[in-house]
């Protein structure tokens, strides 16, 4: 296993880093110069990912406390906590929502995010340069037919970054949202339950972000000078131009 011992190098946490954003945000930080603890619940493909950037790959399922808690405790230095691990399950109308649904979005994109940030912040503070960057949504801003249950949770994001930023003025930790729109991933593909068709229909016509995009931008939002807080950065392919509206080739 990779150590992460004290070293002179910066070192940055990702949650959710098997795919999509969460693994491009790994590879940028790398090359950005930081050591990397990466989390996610397919350990396996996550080592893949992580073992050649000298990476700590530990099992992480955001919605159990204790697979929290266990996660923390092999972290005893960071400068950077990447909140990535989230998405969306399903497209129904209010009318239609599911419990389950509702449950497991709140579980992983609104607790966990807390479970985590609660559970590095001692270490960030005592890092003396420390930074959280919260990964929200453009549904995170506004509200789009079939995206309640996935709207809640993305506007919890919003609020919970900006009472960090409150709550940590004064303090030596960074508060970042980043808040992408459509960005080609596995996101989709979780969304519609793997209906693989139904998921592409969401990038048809046009070309969407790609995770290193939005990688990019975390990348830079976490490079600046120690004094410089980017406080929320909204990141859309240039073909969309909202949640709803977008300019399709077909
Ligand atoms: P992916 O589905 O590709 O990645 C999601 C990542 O989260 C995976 O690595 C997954 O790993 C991890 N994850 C999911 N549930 C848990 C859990 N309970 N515990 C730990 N890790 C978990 O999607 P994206 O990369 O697109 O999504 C990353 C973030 O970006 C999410 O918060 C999403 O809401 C947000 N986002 C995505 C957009 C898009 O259009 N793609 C746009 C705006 C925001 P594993 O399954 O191995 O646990
Ligand atoms: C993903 C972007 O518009 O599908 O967070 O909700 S959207």
């Amino acid at each position: 296993m990779t150590e992460i011992g004290k070293t002179e190098r910066k070192l940055a946490v990702v949650t959710g880093a098997s795919s999509g954003i969460g693994a491009a945000t790994a590879v940028a930080l790398h090359e950005a110069g930081f050591d990397l603890v990466l989390g996610a619940r397919r350990l396996e493909k996550l080592q893949s990912l992580g073992d050649p950037l000298g990476a700590l790959c530990l099992e992480l399922d955001v919605t159990d406390a204790a697979s929290v808690e266990a996660f923390c405790s092999n972290i005893p230095r960071a400068n950077v906590l990447v909140n990535n691990a989230g998405g969306a399950l399903g497209l129904d109308k209010f009318a239609d929502s599911k419990d389950a649904d509702w449950e497991h979005m709140y579980d992983t994109n609104v607790l966990g995010l807390m479970r985590v940030t609660r559970g590095l912040l001692p270490v960030l503070e005592a890092s003396g340069a420390g930074h959280i960057v919260n990964i929200g949504s453009i549904a995170g801003r506004e509200a789009y037919p079939g995206g309640a249950g996935y709207n809640a949770v993305k506007f919890a994001v919003v609020a919970i970054t900006r009472v960090l930023r409150l709550e940590l003025v004064g303090k030596p930790i960074r508060i970042t949202e980043v808040a992408p729109g459509m960005v080609e991933t596995e996101f989709s593909l979780v969304r519609f339950s793997g209906d693989a068709e139904r998921a592409a229909k969401v990038y048809a016509g046009l070309t969407p972000l790609s995770a290193e995009d939005v990688a990019d931008a975390i990348q830079w939002a976490v490079t600046r000078k120690p004094h410089v807080n980017i406080d929320e950065i909204v990141i859309k392919p240039i073909a969309q131009a909202s949640a709803t509206v977008a300019a399709r080739t077909i």
